[in-house]
Formats: C-alpha cells, sequence, structure tokens
C-alpha cells in the first residue's frame, strides 16, 4: 500500500460525502496518482464500515465492468468489486428521485443468491453453479461520484464501482431451468428498445463473474458466505436516466424488472 491510514479516512469520508449528497468531485488519482490497488479496495472497505457503524446492512456484493459492452465503453479490461446497502434497495415497479443522484444510469444484471460458502483460490463456474441458491433479475443503478464518469479503475473501485440504488424483481430460478449464457435481456426506456444482449456477454457466463469475486476475496482471505444475493455486472452497457423515464428490463424466462426515475 502506498497511502497512508489518515490518508485512507479522508479519501473515504470524502467519497462517501459525494454520494450522500449527490455531488461530483474529481478523480482522486488526480491528487493521489500513487494510489495502488490496496488502497482503492482500502477505501471502498472504510466506506462499508462507515455505513454499518451507522446502522447500515450489506444487501449484496456486486461485480462490474464484467461485460464486453461495459468495459468497452468505459475504456477498461478488468472486472471490479463492490457491494450494495440495504438503503439503496427500491421496490420492483417503484419510483426513484432522480434529485438524489448525481447522473444516474441503468444497468440489467443477472443476480444469484448462495447456498453455501464460495472461497478462492481456485474457484470456477462449476463450483458457483453448486453454491447457486436460486437466480434472480435485477436492475442497477450506477452514479459514479466523479466529473462526467470520467476515472481509472483505482478510483472507481474507492468510489465502491459507482453503487447507488438497485432493484431486484422478476421471478427466482432454479439454475437447472435455465441456460445463462443464451438468457435474453431486452432494456426499454418509456417503451422503446434501448439495447438487448444475452448472458454471454458477461465473461461468457454470468457465473464465471462470481468465481472471480470468489478468487478476488480469497487473495484478500475473505469468502462470499452462504445466502448472499450477488450481481454479476451489467449485460449492456450502460444507459443514462432522466427523471420522468420509465425503465423496463425484460429478461427471458426470469420475468421483468421496471422502476419510473421521479
Ligand atoms: O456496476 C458497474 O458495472 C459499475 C462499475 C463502475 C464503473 C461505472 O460506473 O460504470
Ligand atoms: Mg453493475
Amino acid at each position: 500500500m502506498n497511502l497512508d491510514n489518515a490518508t485512507i479516512l479522508k479519501l473515504a469520508e470524502h467519497l462517501e460525502n459525494a454520494e450522500l449528497q449527490a455531488h461530483d468531485v474529481t478523480k482522486i488519482t488526480n491528487d493521489y496518482p500513487d494510489m495502488d490497488w490496496d488502497d482503492a479496495y482500502a477505501i471502498q472497505d472504510e466506506i462499508r464500515r462507515r455505513k454499518e457503524a451507522r446502522g447500515n446492512k450489506i444487501a449484496g456484493l456486486k461485480c462490474g465492468l464484467t461485460s464486453f459492452a461495459k468495459m468497452k465503453q468505459m475504456g477498461v479490461e478488468t472486472p471490479v468489486f463492490g457491494f450494495v446497502a440495504d438503503y439503496m434497495s427500491r421496490p420492483d415497479g417503484g419510483e426513484i428521485k432522480h434529485a438524489e443522484l448525481i447522473h444516474p444510469k441503468v444497468e440489467a444484471e443477472i443476480c444469484i443468491v448462495t447456498k453455501a460458502p464460495l472461497k478462492g483460490p481456485g474457484c470456477h463456474v462449476a463450483a458457483v453453479m453448486a453454491a447457486t441458491d436460486f437466480v434472480i433479475p435485477a436492475v442497477e443503478v450506477i452514479d459514479s461520484r466523479y466529473r462526467d464518469f470520467k476515472f481509472d479503475l483505482k478510483s472507481v473501485i474507492a468510489d465502491n464501482t459507482s453503487s447507488s440504488r438497485f432493484v431486484i424483481g422478476g421471478t427466482m430460478r432454479n439454475l437447472d431451468e435455465l441456460d445463462l449464457r443464451t438468457l435474453g435481456v431486452v432494456l426499454e426506456i418509456n417503451g422503446e428498445i434501448r439495447t438487448m444482449a444475452a448472458g454471454a456477454a458477461v465473461l461468457g457466463h454470468p457465473l464465471a463473474a462470481v468465481a472471480m469475486l470468489a478468487n478476488h476475496l480469497g487473495a484478500r482471505g475473505q469468502e462470499i458466505p452462504a445466502g448472499t444475493f450477488i450481481m454479476t455486472g451489467g449485460v449492456t452497457e450502460a444507459i443514462t436516466v432522466n427523471a420522468g423515464d420509465n425503465v423496463n428490463v425484460r429478461f427471458q424466462d426470469l420475468g421483468s424488472v421496471s422502476m419510473r426515475f421521479v
């Protein structure tokens, strides 16, 4: 690590304030160019600690930048990992206040809940299959705290991978009833199809993202506990939303997830 503890604490407070007060900031690597990957995750961990100390619960883990469309959109080649907290959850068909966010975008995600712990190194798709309790669809609302969504990977990891809201909906299904690679996803805004893709867009198989998460945590002496909700990452590129927009995402075999930005 290249940053001292006082700087980690200061940057976590800076980024969490930007999230909670919905204002943008410049990417932190401008001022801390020597920041390394461990520093970035240490800042994210401190944001998580601050939320839990305030009484928030961790609702799930997320993989980000896992689809080829998203990597291309953001000009990166490596997935990132973060978390979602309870207060970020909104009901299916409900409203999301646009003014509470900076410049939100939506992305469709294939998600799972685990029934057994997963621990890397060496975690692979088959191990994730064996540990999957059920599959469920969600829409993630990402809202980078960085001005104009301009960041590098270390800055975005520190910013908890742009987590801001998420909506779980549709229908839960057993993994053996689905082929996650060919599962189609159609994202509509105000009745207009804006983007579509199939699950294989996520690293060839969405559960490969979960294996990567387990291996990432394993390298840090952590594991994915049983009963964890995990978002595998946007299948398509993320789409900007404005106040007044109705978002509806149709997931093949998993139903629809919808929300309205007000
Ligand atoms: O969930 C995501 O894929 C977000 C990753 C962070 C990058 C971004 O804000 O697009
Ligand atoms: Mg996402």
